[in-house]
């Protein structure tokens, strides 16, 4: 028989834990005939995992067995905290070296799904036929596609979800489950409208008109992801791991929008680190920095590299 969950429950639950909305979408298979034509422009650039699990990114159903819903949510990390933050530098200096926002707070993937396994366990100890998984970041399907159909926002021409109450500077995760739920998802109208200032300030062009990204132009790929050294015709404008500049553009992310995440906490270590390498790159500080950091998955080498090849950029 059909489980059913109240949606309110979910909500309630959602903003005890900390995220700023949730929504949901029900059981169908997605139409992602758009991403097979990003997949054959070769946008995806060395991640060839973006072109594995195809079945799962066309119907996330497939992840549990007799899912019915996927309970979508979100997460700003626009804080007035991280606005208070001190860095060694002028935010304006020309040559500041930095991390994208994001890489100031302890690692998103493992405090999300945190807060999503204890909403989940809350449910269980009402309803203990409750089923569910936790997927952040690392899901096969796309997750701003999911958010948008749950009507938590549309796809700016960034490629990136914005809604209307908190910006595009959040996180989505999702929880996939056997119950279904009395929820009537809202589509958000496009309200990039005839903007295109994310278009323009990107310095290396790598924003396209059908609201994806070439990867082979995008610093946040060449930085976090390739191996390799970031190839000389990247402009990484100071950004050593990840990239800012296109959601700073948008007018949706001009002001904090909240104090702080009861989620997501400021990495100390991190204001250490950026401090040392807009000085003196140091390895301890860097180790220390990424235990419990998103950028966990950077070696030092790389970093290095990274900060070598934004040195040039500022010379050129
Ligand atoms: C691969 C990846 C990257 C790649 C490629 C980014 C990209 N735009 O594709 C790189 C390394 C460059 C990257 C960078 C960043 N990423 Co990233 N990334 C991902 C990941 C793992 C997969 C995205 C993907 O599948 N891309 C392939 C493209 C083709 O698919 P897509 O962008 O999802 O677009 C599809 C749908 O949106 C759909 N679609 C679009 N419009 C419409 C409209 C309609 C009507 C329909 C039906 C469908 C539709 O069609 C597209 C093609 O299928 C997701 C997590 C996930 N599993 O979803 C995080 C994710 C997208 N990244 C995220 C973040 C935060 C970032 C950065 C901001 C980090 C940083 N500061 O450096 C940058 C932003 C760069 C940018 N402008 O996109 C967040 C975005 C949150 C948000 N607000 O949207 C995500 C969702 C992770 C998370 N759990 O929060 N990322
Ligand atoms: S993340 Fe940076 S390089 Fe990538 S599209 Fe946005 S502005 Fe351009
Ligand atoms: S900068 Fe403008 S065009 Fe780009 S995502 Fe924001 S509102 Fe949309």
């Amino acid at each position: 028989m059909n489980k059913i969950i109240d949606f309110e429950i979910i909500k309630s639950l959602a903003f005890e834990a900390g995220f700023q909305d949730c929504g949901a979408v029900s059981s169908k298979e997605f139409d992602i005939s758009s991403h097979f034509d990003w997949l054959e422009k070769g946008y995806n650039a060395e991640m060839q995992y973006l072109n594995k699990n195809i079945d799962k990114r066309k119907n996330p159903y497939l992840l549990l067995e007799n899912a019915q819903t996927i309970f979508s949510f979100i997460l700003s990390y626009n804080t007035q905290e991280f606005a208070n933050m001190h860095f060694s530098q002028n935010e304006e200096s020309k040559h500041l070296l930095k991390f994208a926002s994001y890489s100031y707070f302890e690692d998103y993937h493992k405090a999300i799904k945190r807060a999503l396994y204890w909403i989940i366990s809350c449910i269980q100890d009402i309803y203990p036929e409750f089923k569910g998984i936790a997927f952040v970041d690392s899901s096969p399907f796309s997750e701003k596609m999911v958010a948008r159909e749950a009507g938590l926002g549309w796809i700016g021409k960034n490629s990136i979800l914005i809604n209307k109450s908190y910006g595009s500077k959040i996180l989505i995760g999702e929880i996939i489950t056997n119950y279904s739920t009395n929820y009537k998802a809202q589509i958000v109208d496009d309200l990039c409208e005839d903007c295109k200032l994310c278009i323009e300030a990107c310095p290396n062009n790598a924003i396209n008109l059908n609201k994806t990204i070439n990867c082979n132009l995008c610093s946040s790929y060449h930085n976090m992801i390739n191996k390799e050294s970031v190839p000389k015709n990247i402009n990484l404008d100071g950004y050593i791991y990840g990239c800012d500049i296109c959601l700073n553009a948008c007018p949706w992310n001009k002001k904090p929008r909240i104090f702080n995440s009861k989620i997501l906490g400021l990495n100390p270590n991190m204001q250490k680190l950026i401090d040392s390498i807009n000085n003196n790159p140091d390895k301890s500080i860097f180790n220390k920095a990424k235990k419990n950091s998103a950028i966990e998955n950077i070696k030092f080498q790389k970093l290095l590299s990274n900060i070598e090849k934004s040195k040039e950029d500022f010379l050129s």
